[in-house]
């Protein structure tokens, strides 16, 4: 099964490497066949190489479209070697076989991203290209087709094996599965302009293959979409620590999507535990940031993911170092901040560079039996000048910074959520329960129990900000926050008591603000 090459097929957009290829199976007696571009470029390097015209008996025409679309192409490609009638029609049409075709497509992406006319994205799309690429594969029982230069190494020894061929089949189908997902794409997003095409094809490239899923019976890997442009937490670089579990890119992804929306806000540190914020918090410094967040709940905090929006420092990383840490994700880290890590031999610490635009479009998928829903991703957010103020008293200054500050950490806790906030700090976070009077309740004990812990003499959502993710249906949410000290409250409105709820809250004077939007997270 191991196969000696005598003609090879090299038709590549990307020239880098071949004449080093060329000249290895020149060496090894191989006859190369090439064409118009590629045939120059290896003819300036001092090859022999037979132009794909010859071959054919067809100059390259029509600006190039019809090169290698030809049966003496195609039949040599796609004979069975072992097949008399399949060689009788080989050789009654003087068709001669190839057992090596190296390509690699028009840049159909490149050219799109560069922002070229329609007229330029349509001319590159590769119609020969990919046609080679499938029947080579197809046959490649008999012939190798390799697309990656990083395998050119293999083929040039001028030998090919089964395993081999079979591997690089696999490669080929994938790349022409992902080149067409990406025509596709551009046809119904940017040319049609249809929000949801038909049928949608995603390219997904893996990076990685991780230990195990959820669980450890549960199987994993984390792919990336090709041409993605986002810089998320799939993009980090990791500098040290044990390889990323799936529930680290989640927690992970968490914590940085909800740092990123204090991009261009002071120090900022969020201290994500199961999906979840436990604490978050701003501050003058980002160590000042760091203990206000751990502060919030210190039992959480343990074996939690941290993001940060500064580059991170010596005594902030002194500080995380404290307790058991098991991601740390910053923009940067000083070399005085990564040899406080590398004392943590398991700490991951992961590198963003700049963060992530938090309002951003894109789309977020997610699985149910048999389908995805698809959505775009929350990009809604709120500014001080488009709250609606419906209680007889207006929020201060410092209860509006709450409020907001509040609101913009509840987008990111799972629903029901309440988050209660004061001086730049979550107070108490209630995430994800069935009933939001359960999460009001919760979160409030949780602040009071950090308040117990710490030894202060008070909880800290006495004089705090509540965010409610989505209306308080009944007074009796917004009671309970009442009765843990809130002053101020910031919530979506819209149901059906809000009355009932305006009044609750003037009673107890409160001031509380409408944002007319809500941040379900489920
Ligand atoms: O325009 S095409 O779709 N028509 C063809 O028949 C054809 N054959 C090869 N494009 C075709 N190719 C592509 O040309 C290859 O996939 C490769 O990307 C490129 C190499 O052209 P050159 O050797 O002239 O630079």
């Amino acid at each position: 099964s191991s196969i000696q090459i005598k003609r090879a097929l090299l038709s590549v957009s990307d020239k880098t490497g071949i004449v080093e290829l060329g000249e290895a199976l020149a060496a090894k007696g191989v006859e190369l066949v090439s064409t118009g571009g590629t045939a120059k470029a290896l003819r300036d390097a001092g090859l022999a190489v037979r132009d794909i015209s010859d071959l054919t008996g067809f100059p390259e025409m029509m600006d190039g479209r019809v090169k290698t679309l030809h049966p003496v192409v195609h039949g040599g490609l796609l004979a069975v070697r072992e097949d008399p009638r399949h060689m009788g029609s080989a050789s009654e049409h003087g068709i001669g076989m190839i057992d090596l075709v190296v390509v690699n497509l028009y840049p159909f992406a490149q050219t799109v991203a560069k922002g070229a006319s329609r007229d330029e994205i349509i001319e590159n799309i590769d119609i020969g290209g990919p046609s080679m690429v499938r029947s080579a594969a197809k046959n490649h029982a008999y012939v190798a087709i390799v697309t990656d230069p990083a395998d050119y190494g293999v083929v040039a020894t001028g030998e090919t094996s089964l395993e081999d061929r079979r591997r690089f089949a696999a490669k080929a189908y994938a790349l022409t599965a992902q080149y067409d997902a990406a025509i596709a794409g551009w046809f119904a997003h940017v040319d049609q302009g249809q929000r949801f095409p038909e049928t949608v094809a995603v390219p997904m490239i893996k990076q990685a293959e991780l230990r195990y899923g959820e669980n450890p019976h549960q199987i994993a890997a984390l792919y990336t979409q090709a041409g993605g442009g986002v810089n998320g937490i799939a993009q980090a670089r990791q500098v040290q620590g044990k390889e990323l579990s799936y529930n680290n890119y989640n927690d992970a992804d968490a914590a940085l999507e909800l740092v990123s929306e204090f991009r261009d806000g002071p120090p900022t540190v969020v201290i994500v535990k199961h999906a979840n914020p436990c604490g978050v918090a701003t501050g003058e410094t980002l160590i000042d940031a760091y203990k206000a967040a751990f502060a919030c709940d210190t039992v959480s905090a343990f074996g939690g993911i941290i993001a940060v929006n500064r580059p991170l420092d010596e005594a902030t990383a002194e500080a995380i170092s404290g307790i058991f840490t098991e991601v740390v994700c910053a923009p940067d880290a000083d070399d005085a901040a990564k040899a406080v890590f590398a004392r943590k031999k398991n700490l991951r610490l992961l590198l963003t560079g700049d963060l992530p635009d938090p309002a951003r479009r894109g789309r977020a998928m997610k699985s149910i039996a048999g389908g995805f829903l698809i959505q775009s991703r929350d990009d809604g957010r709120i500014t001080a000048d488009e709250l609606k103020v419906v209680t007889k008293r207006a929020p201060s200054e410092q209860e509006l910074k709450d409020c907001l500050f509040a609101w913009t950490v509840a987008k990111h806790v799972k629903s029901n959520a309440i988050v209660y906030a004061r001086d730049g700090s979550t107070a108490g976070v209630g995430a994800g329960q069935m009933n939001r009077l359960e999460s009001a309740r919760i979160a409030a004990w949780k602040a009071k129990d950090a308040a117990d812990k710490a030894g202060w003499d008070q909880s800290r959502t006495i004089g705090s900000a509540v965010a409610s993710d989505a209306f308080f249906p009944f007074a009796d949410g917004l009671l309970a926050a009442v009765e843990a000290g809130a002053t101020a409250v910031i919530q979506p409105g819209g149901s059906i008591r809000d009355d009932e709820v305006i009044a609750a809250a003037d009673e107890a004077g409160l001031a509380m603000v409408f944002t007319g939007m809500r941040h379900f997270r489920h």
